[in-house]
């Protein structure tokens, strides 16, 4: 179900990334020595604990869900992004930014550009329900390893459009996950561009944890050293709000 991302596909990325992203930085830095600076943190979280790298289960396509629902922010409730849905998200950037050496800014055509991943896998929420579907989108690794992750980042932030009830909505995961195979950023569902009530146009598959985990309507990558100073401070929207666990896993 997904394509490899060798070294070969990896150089191929970067340079479909820097299209229309920073060709500024891009220029300066050669693809091979991002390469070599993006294998640092790549190691360290190989050699971490088997079991936090174990592969979520992945369904035939015969088990897919009818119906997928929306649950959470629906939409966005903003001019802008009935705007950018109505141009079919021509405008939509995603940042990826943060303690990196590169940071980078990514139209969707960038995102479709780069080596894929697709998944059927089941989504559990902890009001009780789940669903299953096929998931789209580049591993959130190659544009980690892209940007250059460096030595001190401990966590990869989700920031999305949507406000709910009253407040912005977040994520956070650690290291592990971020460089997971099955994190990815999906840009569609069931093979099809995501619906608006499933994030469109870009969310988060964290496949390893719970639903509240998978950010929806995603604008930025931000990678941090600590989470304290961001939102509530417990790193994510429900974490803040209603004390869910951080660590979220399934
Ligand atoms: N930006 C954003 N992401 C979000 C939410 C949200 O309200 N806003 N809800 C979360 C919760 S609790 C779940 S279960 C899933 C729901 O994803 P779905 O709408 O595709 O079913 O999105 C998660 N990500
Ligand atoms: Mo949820």
């Amino acid at each position: 179900m997904s394509l490899p991302v060798g070294r070969r596909g990896f150089l191929a990325g970067i340079g479909a990334l820097f299209v229309s992203g920073c060709s500024k930085m891009a220029e300066t830095d050669t693809a091979q020595s991002l390469f070599s600076a993006a294998q640092g943190w790549h190691q360290k979280v190989h050699r971490s604990l088997a079991d936090r790298k174990a592969l979520a289960r992945e369904y035939p396509r015969s088990a897919i869900s009818p119906f997928f629902r929306g649950n959470g922010s629906r939409t966005v409730d903003t001019d802008a992004y009935r705007a950018s849905l109505a141009s079919g998200f021509a405008d939509w950037r995603l940042e990826v930014r943060g303690l990196v050496d590169t940071p980078l800014s990514l139209s969707l055509d960038n995102l479709r550009a780069l080596p894929q991943r697709t998944q059927i896998t089941r989504h559990d929420c902890v009001e009780g329900w789940s669903a299953i579907g096929e998931w789209t989108g580049p591993q959130l690794s190659t544009l980690l390893d892209a940007a250059g992750v460096q030595d001190s980042a401990k966590f990869v932030v989700f920031r999305c459009a949507d406000t709910y009830v009253g407040r912005k909505y977040y994520e956070s995961v650690d290291m592990v996950d971020a460089f997971h195979p099955q994190t990815i950023i999906a840009h569609s569902l069931n093979g099809e561009p995501l619906p608006e009530r499933n994030g469109a146009p870009l969310r988060m598959r964290i496949e390893r944890q719970l639903g509240y985990k998978h950010a929806k309507y995603l604008t930025a990558i931000e990678v941090v050293d600590t989470l304290d100073d961001i939102g509530g401070g417990k790193g994510g929207y429900w974490e803040d709000r209603l004390g869910y666990q951080w660590y979220a896993g399934i």
